[in-house]
């Protein structure tokens, strides 16, 4: 069979470095992403004559162009499209490091979840339901103590197995609320007909950017399609009224409906005990 690659993302400090030395081992290469002074590394494994080759994308909070790293691990995304990716969240940071998760299922990449420190997060006394949390996000979550390789066996078991289930990206829909979604749904409609010049992202993610005023996109947008000029108007009306009517700009509105996304599925996956709350008085 053919080889599969797992890219691992993740913010600073979730336990990237671990899980990767964990599941490659000795096997790893060290380079730089083309063009960059971002470091790359990657390695291989086999997993029962499947051959496996792991890519550790730089830590992020997020993938705006906001940050080189961000850039670089947005532009191999899109440019490499790796079979699935892991994200690796911090269990004892959980709403955090949720928002990058937030944001690679909008983007659409076939997705696991390891949910590393889970050791930490037990000794806070934050008791975590990692098959609510997969269902709530609808992708498989592995609790996961990268440090000590627990749970990284069934994490590759897992990542693998969504690589060969789901072959395409398949972006989530968030509402952003009626405004956003309107200006949205007007961008969308103007972007959908250039057909396979955007691919693998949907117009409607290339719509978020843009509303978001990812300088990157723009850029890309432009050189690629003739519809800069059309586009430029529907995203200052846009921002105009949000200005008028919220006080904010459309990147504010559109993290806030993330946050609210993931508030909810916080608190029906993760239960605060006492123990928590006293740690936290
Ligand atoms: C130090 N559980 C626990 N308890 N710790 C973990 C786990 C886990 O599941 N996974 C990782 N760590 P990185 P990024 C350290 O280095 O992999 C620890 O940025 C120390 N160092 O060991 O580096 C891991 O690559 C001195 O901790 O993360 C590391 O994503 C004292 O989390 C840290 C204490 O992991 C970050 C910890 C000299």
């Amino acid at each position: 069979s053919e080889k599969i690659t797992v890219a691992l993302a993740g913010n600073p400090n979730a336990g990237k470095t671990s899980l990767f030395n964990a599941l490659t081992g000795a096997r790893q290469h060290v380079g730089n992403y083309p063009g960059v002074t971002v470091e790359k590394k990657w390695g291989h494994v086999s997993l029962g004559g499947q051959e496996v080759e792991i890519v550790d994308l730089p830590g992020v909070y997020s993938l705006t162009a906001y940050s080189l790293e961000e850039l670089v691990a947005r532009d191999y995304l899109v440019q490499e499209k790796p079979d699935v990716v892991v994200d690796v969240v911090d269990a004892a940071n959980l709403e955090r490091n949720l928002y990058l998760a937030v944001q690679l299922l909008e983007l659409g990449v076939p997705l696991v979840i390891a949910l590393n420190m889970v050791d930490v997060a037990d000794g806070r006394g934050l008791k975590i339901d990692p098959d609510k949390l997969g269902r709530l996000l609808g992708v498989p979550v592995v609790p996961t103590v990268a440090r000590r390789g627990k749970g990284v066996e069934r994490l590759l078991d897992e990542a693998v197995e969504k690589a060969r289930r789901q072959k395409t990206w398949r972006p989530l829909e968030l509402s952003y609320g009626s405004d956003v979604d309107q200006a949205l749904g007007e961008l969308t409609a103007k972007l959908g007909g250039v057909g396979p010049a955007l691919s693998p992202l949907s117009p409607r993610w290339v719509s978020i950017k843009l509303l978001e005023n990812d300088a990157e996109v723009q850029k890309q947008i432009s050189r690629e399609l003739q519809l800069d000029g059309q586009l430029d108007p529907m995203r200052h009306k846009l921002a105009e009224h949000l200005r008028l009517t919220m006080d904010d700009d459309p990147e504010g509105v559109i993290a806030d409906y993330r946050y609210g996304f993931i508030g909810g599925i916080y608190r029906q996956a993760v239960q605060e005990t006492r123990a928590h709350r006293l740690e936290l008085s």
